[in-house]
This record gives structure tokens, C-alpha cells and sequence, in this order.
């Protein structure tokens, strides 16, 4: 299905579009519905990708990273789809523009796909299309997928929870590995990354962040890889770590542990969208008669919400 990027990039489309807006659940059509179906059930081995995301600070050097891996990847003859999120905003304009320059040499390349995706504005659409974006580009037989996350909060965390291996970017000056450390990014971490090596202070960002990593008492500890992304400095050291963490994966069982909390991940999403459309479908009257009673005295707020959410689960589908 790589051969038809059209096919794909339509399925992603509908994915997105069915993050409808910051008011209203994701909600996949009967289409959709059934394609994710044949997806998820015509197929050997689900989840069957590498999935690798990088996340990190605006700018500093996610898609130059991401197009280095690209080419180590295409020297391996493996298919690689991108998929550039962004959970800030609704609007992908102008990060868009900025991974189609930094990605431009593989733009032509039949092997690879290069797709990006926002939240609309929806608290956990992306949570709800992610997952349904990588089911697709498995099923187009990527054999790596990378995932690009900006910033550095929630929405990281949850896009690290998709991946099966986390790379961390930091750029010397820019939040180094104590800033890193407060971000919670650590945990996240499987692989780090400081990228702009050709600036000043890279040794002390380094140093610093090695000094955290050996405090760890994780089985895995994540290493440290310096790269110049823009000159292609540091691509063999990056694919050398991300592949010792993928054997650490299959050796470990983690592999699998990850893959499973993925499967719940998805079902959770989608599970929890359709809790919230019904429940917005219903609340207002029936709320409101709710609160006109706790006002009259006639019930207490937790039977109210007893009620609420007998309702919600008794919604017709
Ligand atoms: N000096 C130097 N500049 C770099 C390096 N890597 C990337 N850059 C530059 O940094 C800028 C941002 O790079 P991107 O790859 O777009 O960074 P990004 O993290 O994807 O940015 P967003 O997607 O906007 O968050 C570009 O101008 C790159 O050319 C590097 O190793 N050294
Ligand atoms: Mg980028």
C-alpha cells in the first residue's frame, strides 16, 4: 500500500477529520470504522512496526534528526513512514512547512511516507488518531515508523506511550539535562540525543546529562548520542543506540509489554471518546434537572451523578 501514498494519505485524512473540533469527541464513520476493522483483523502480526519518536524543544532539530534516520533507515532497505505531530496546535501551517524543507530528500522517494497530523484543538484527539495513524502506515508496510512530537508536556508522554523507543533531543543552551530532568522527560527517555554538537557548551550538556542518566536504576539505561543533524554528524552512533534498545526490547519482553499497553492505549482512546460524546449528547437537560433538584434539596450530588453516569452508559449506541 506504500505504492499508493493517495490510499494513504485519504485513510490518515479521514482519521483526522474525524477529530472533529475542541467541542465535540472523535467519532469514526461506518467507512472508517470498517477499514480499521479489515486493518486491525486482516493482518498476521499487529503492531509489527518500529516505532520510533522523537520529541523535543521547538527547533531543535527534530526533522533534521528525523530526515538523518531516514537515509541510515533507506541504507537498510527498510520502508519508513514519518508522522509529525502537533499537539499544540490546531494548526499545522507553519511546523508543517518547516519538516516538509528539512525532509525535502526523501519527498520523491516511493519507500517513504511523510505525513503530518494536529489535534485540532481536541484534549485527546490525539490520543484517539495516533494509534489509528500508525495502525495505516503498518498496514502500508512500514517497517519503521517515525514519530515527531514538539515540546515538551503531556502530549509527549502520551506519544512517548505509542512508541517503542523514545529519543529525547536537547541542543546545548537551549534546556539542558537539569530543565530535562524537571520535564519529567527522563522518564520517558530511552535514547538521548544532543543535537547541535557544533555549538558551544554541547560538552557540558552532555556531561550533565550523563551524570543524570548513571543515577538511574532502570534495567535500561538510556544512552547519550551526540549528533550535528544538519551535516549528518552522529548518524551512525544514533542508529547503533536506537538498535541496542530495540534488542533490549526483544531480549527483555518489554517489546511485547509495550505492544500490549499500546492495544490498551487504543482501546482506551477510543472507549473514552465515545464516553464523552454521549455523555455531551446527554447532560444538558438531564443535567440541568439534576442541578435543579440538588438546589430544591430533593437529592444529594452523588446520586445525581449515579444517575448522570447510569444514563451516559445506558446511551443508545
Ligand atoms: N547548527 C546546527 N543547526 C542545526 C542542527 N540541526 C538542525 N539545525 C537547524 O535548526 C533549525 C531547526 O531544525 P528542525 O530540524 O526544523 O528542528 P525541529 O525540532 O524539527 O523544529 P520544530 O519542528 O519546529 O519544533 C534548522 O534551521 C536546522 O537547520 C545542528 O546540528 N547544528
Ligand atoms: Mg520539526
Amino acid at each position: 500500500m506504500l505504492g499508493r501514498p493517495r490510499a494513504v494519505a485519504r485513510l490518515i485524512s479521514l482519521i483526522e477529520n474525524a477529530v472533529a473540533g475542541p467541542d465535540r469527541a472523535p467519532d469514526a464513520g461506518t467507512a472508517l470504522r470498517e477499514v480499521m476493522a479489515e486493518l486491525a483483523t486482516g493482518t498476521r502480526e499487529p503492531y509489527r512496526a518500529w516505532v520510533i519518536g522523537l520529541t523535543g524543544a521547538p527547533g531543535v532539530g527534530k526533522s533534521t534528526t528525523t530526515s538523518m534516520l531516514i537515509r541510515t533507515l533507506r541504507g537498510r532497505d527498510a520502508r519508513v513512514g514519518v508522522l509529525a505531530v502537533d499537539p499544540s496546535s490546531p494548526f499545522t501551517g507553519g511546523a508543517l512547512l518547516g519538516d516538509r524543507v528539512r525532509m525535502q530528500e526523501h519527498a520523491t522517494d516511493p519507500d517513504v511516507f511523510i505525513r503530518s497530523m494536529s489535534s485540532r484543538g481536541h484534549l485527546g484527539g490525539l490520543a484517539w488518531a495516533t494509534p489509528q495513524a500508525l495502525r495505516v502506515l503498518e498496514a502500508a508496510g512500514c517497517d519503521v515508523i517515525l514519530v515527531e512530537t514538539v515540546g515538551v508536556g503531556q502530549a509527549e508522554v502520551d506519544i512517548a506511550k505509542l512508541a517503542d523507543t523514545t529519543v529525547v533531543l536537547l541542543a546545548p543552551g537551549m534546556g539542558d539535562g537539569v530543565q530535562a530532568a524537571k520535564a519529567g522527560i527522563l522518564e520517558i527517555a530511552d535514547v538521548f540525543v544532543v543535537n547541535k554538537a557544533d555549538r558551544e557548551g554541547a560538552r557540558a550538556t552532555v556531561r550533565e546529562l550523563r551524570n543524570t542518566v548513571s543515577l538511574a536504576t532502570a534495567p535500561w539505561r538510556p544512552p547519550v548520542v551526540t549528533t550535528v543533524a544538519v551535516r549528518g554528524e552522529g548518524a551512525d552512533e544514533l542508529s547503533t543506540a536506537l538498535d541496542g534498545h530495540l534488542a533490549y526490547l526483544e531480549e527483555s519482553g518489554e517489546a511485547r509489554r509495550r505492544r500490549l499497553a499500546r492495544a490498551r492505549d487504543e482501546i482506551e482512546a477510543i472507549a473514552l471518546a465515545r464516553l464523552r460524546s454521549r455523555f455531551s449528547g446527554l447532560h444538558g437537560d438531564r443535567l440541568d434537572a439534576l442541578a435543579e433538584r440538588l438546589l430544591a434539596a430533593e437529592i444529594d450530588p452523588y446520586t445525581a451523578a449515579d444517575d448522570l453516569v447510569a444514563a451516559v452508559a445506558h446511551a443508545e449506541r
